[in-house]
């Protein structure tokens, strides 16, 4: 029997009770509107008496009331039964997609005013900061999957206006799987776990998401960017996001311009390999949401550059794909990318349940001066995201969840349901008199001035099931993106639809798979079944590909450069994380010199040894040893260090073998320094001065600047596949 005892020297005096001062924000810069707002909501932490929902206050939570010291429990028991019931009902469905994520706050603040092309408020004025909260997530696997599956992932913007809510619920890919929202059930039954035993958890290597993909081309394009690097993520700070659909926006006066999203991470985009992505889900299944969480802790915000390709109606019809069609991007040699703001998350949220696993997003969410287009994906999620937020949390008031609220004012005849929060005088019918009219409508033709007025499209038609022959071309842009790539990067993605497939089963589905690849490119598919095991394709035309393999194609029809991890790096190493391994007799020096010259340029150093604590360094000082190896693992790092004078006890630490060797399986930066070297050979590189990416300094030689700073150039370039 435990009984809480409260401090010493007897009974604990509960405070008088009194109004508890607002904790305020946990971290992050200045206080923007929204976090202010959430002040009315943030709850003091509890340092005084504990008490029930009803305030009462609480002589004992550790034992429940029974009759004598043996007895029955009492059902009188209000605490014990209140504590039950509570706990009882403390969770809700998880996302039936997206489900695991990790969100933040920030500010959106654009660099120009863009009313030449939208009335919407948050973008009209240079500087003006708007708040934000962004969730980013996987999507397949359920709330307490690993980070580092191989999959899309969600990136989905919240931007609290003072129009009100806007949503770009997007992902890091710019195109989808299906063409039709009719065919998001299908595609989700597919890509999930299976039915029968819930295998696998997070992953598409599994005979039915393969299945539905090789019996529906036009997830073929989609398929090659998830087979890519794209689908590992070195963290969401490094990746793109994208708004996907073509969207509108529109001026005050009814002009309506094609455009399409893009956020550009300002760190660079960089993925991680696959065999690093597998171990990760391991070592650290938290990997992402733990790196963007303690990026923020360290001040590190993390920063994107809104971009927008603009396209003027009259251009509707001048691709040979249908702007319409979420299967399609449109290729940034066609039609740059406009930076036009840059959107900073800057505070991490106080409560994940109440904050991340609460908001909800809703592609509707729209303001005046951004309007939808008739892509048929985007039409059934406009339906979607209200339809599941009633299930998930349990009713139609989630919208005054504090992470949901608008911070402009919300004036509806909107009344009770589930959880209502507010209490409501007044009217709630339109027309009315008694209310003196209001809330009233202000009629069309006002967009400049906030009231939302859908863009006046004339359409006319007959009511149709059938896909527009505009959206045929399954395989032209799937082709596109693998001519694309750079050499190593078609290695990585032969390699996963092996693996992939490799894992399927149902020899017919391999099958098919195999012959829709050589669709796209005979070489890829000739390179898959050679590796699964499956008869070489024959050659396949793709009769319906009016891009096609056209030689003599423009840059954007036969090429994009911009597609190519290549051509996305980011400049310098702020936030990388580099392992500097140490043991008795390391040079304290050199362990002194990598830690300045990489701590200036934004790295954080770890020293790694086999125990915590310290070791003895060569000079007689003492090195302090930031995480002892068996605690964490190469992956977590982004280059290696291995300095001078230790490797008598690093080439028999089986720790720090793997973890040299792992580093460089994984194509990782490596800098050895004098006997340092001694540790890649035992770790199985044989001409260590023959890999790209590794940096040797010869022994009776001390590393100087220069030296820093080509390794900091070779973390710049973030991996060497080509190793
Ligand atoms: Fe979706 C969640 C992105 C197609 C239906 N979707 C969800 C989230 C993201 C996306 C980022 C997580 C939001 C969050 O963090 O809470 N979804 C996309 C993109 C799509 C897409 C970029 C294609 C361009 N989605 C799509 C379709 C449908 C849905 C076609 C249904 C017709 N999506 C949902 C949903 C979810 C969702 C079931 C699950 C949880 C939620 O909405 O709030 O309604």
């Amino acid at each position: 029997m435990t009984t809480n005892p409260g401090p010493p020297g007897g009974r604990p005096q509960p405070p008088p009770v009194t109004e508890a001062p607002h904790p305020g924000p946990p971290s992050g810069g200045e206080r923007d509107a929204k976090d202010i707002a959430l002040d009315a909501f943030r709850a003091p932490e509890p340092d005084g008496a504990l008490t029930t929902d009803q305030g009462i206050r609480v002589d004992d939570t550790d034992n429940s009331l029974t009759v004598g010291e043996r007895g029955p429990t009492l059902l009188e028991d209000f605490h014990l039964r209140e504590k039950l019931t509570r706990f009882d009902h403390e969770r809700i469905p998880e996302r039936v997609v997206h489900a695991r994520g990790a969100g933040a706050y920030g500010f959106f603040e654009p660099y120009e005013s863009l009313a030449e092309f939208t009335c919407a408020d948050f973008l009209q004025e240079a500087g003006r900061r708007t708040p934000v909260f962004v969730r980013f997530s996987t999507v397949q696997g359920p709330r307490g999957s690993a980070d580092t599956v191989r999959d899309v992932r969600g990136f989905a913007t919240k931007f609290y206006t003072r129009q009100g809510n806007y949503d770009l619920v997007g992902n890091n890919m710019p195109v989808f799987f299906i063409q039709d929202a009719i065919k998001f059930p299908d595609f989700v039954h597919a890509v999930k776990m299976e039915p029968h035993n819930e295998i696998p958890t997070g992953g598409t290597a599994h005979d039915t998401f393969w299945d539905f993909c090789s019996l529906q081309p036009e997830s073929t394009h989609m398929l090659m960017w998830a087979m890519s690097d794209r689908a590992i993520p070195r963290s969401f700070r490094m990746m793109q996001g994208f708004g996907v659909h073509t969207f509108r926006l529109v001026t005050a006066d009814g002009r309506a311009t094609f455009v399409k999203f893009h956020w550009k991470p300002k760190l660079g985009v960089a993925c991680q390999v696959w065999d690093e992505a597998q171990i990760t889900a391991g070592r650290d299944p938290d990997f992402h949401r733990r790196d963007l969480w303690e990026a923020i802790e360290a001040g590190e915000f993390p920063e994107w550059e809104l971009g927008v390709q603009l396209i003027p109606e009259k251009d509707e019809f001048s691709f040979p794909f249908d702007l319409l069609d979420p299967t399609k991007l449109v290729p940034e040699e066609l039609v740059p990318v406009r930076p036009v703001g840059r959107m900073v998350l800057d505070r991490n949220p106080e409560n994940f349940f109440a904050e991340t696993e609460q908001v909800a997003f809703h592609t509707a969410n729209v303001v005046p001066g951004i309007d939808f287009t008739n892509d048929p994906l985007l039409q059934g999620r406009n339906f979607s995201y209200l339809d599941t937020q009633l299930i998930r949390l349990g009713g139609p008031n989630f919208s005054q969840l504090p992470v949901n609220r608008p911070l402009a004012e919300v004036r509806t005849d909107q009344r009770d349901g589930y959880g209502q929060q507010v209490i409501h005088s007044g009217t709630s019918y339109a027309p009315n008199s008694v209310g003196g009219g209001c809330p009233a409508t202000l009629g069309g033709g006002r967009l400049a001035e906030g009231v939302f007025e859908h863009y006046q499209e004339r359409v006319d038609g007959q009511a149709i099931r059938r896909r527009s022959p505009s959206f045929a071309d399954h395989y032209g842009q799937a082709a596109l993106f693998w001519r694309s790539m750079a050499g190593w990067e078609q290695e990585h993605i032969i390699a996963a639809f092996s693996f992939e497939l490799g894992k399927v089963g149902d020899q017919a589905v391999r099958h098919r798979m195999v012959a829709n690849l050589a669709r796209v490119d005979q070489e890829l598919a000739v390179e898959v079944a050679r590796r699964i095991g499956e008869p070489e394709p024959a050659p396949e035309p793709a009769p319906d590909r009016p891009t096609g393999d056209r030689e003599a194609g423009a840059v954007g029809e036969r090429v994009s450069p911009a597609l190519s991890l290549e051509n996305l790096h980011g400049h310098g190493i702020r936030t990388r994380k580099v392992a500097v391994l140490v043991a008795q007799g390391v040079d304290a020096a050199q362990v002194r010199a990598a830690r300045t010259a990489l701590r200036a340029e934004g790295a954080t150093v770890e020293t790694l040894a086999r125990y915590g604590g310290s070791v003895a360094g060569s000079d007689g000082q003492d090195v302090e040893v930031d995480r002892a190896l068996a605690t964490t693992a190469s992956v977590l790092y982004d280059a290696v260090v291995v300095p001078d004078g230790a490797e008598d006890v690093l080439v028999v630490e089986p720790d720090a073998v793997r973890f040299v060797n792992e580093a460089l399986r994984h194509g990782k930066p490596v800098a050895a320094l004098g006997t340092g070297t001694a540790l890649l050979r035992a770790a199985g590189a044989r001409e260590a001065e023959q890999l790209a990416g590794v940096a040797l300094c010869g022994p009776d030689r001390q590393p100087g600047a220069s030296f820093w700073e080509d390794f900091v150039h070779l973390i710049e370039q973030h991996r060497f596949p080509q190793r």
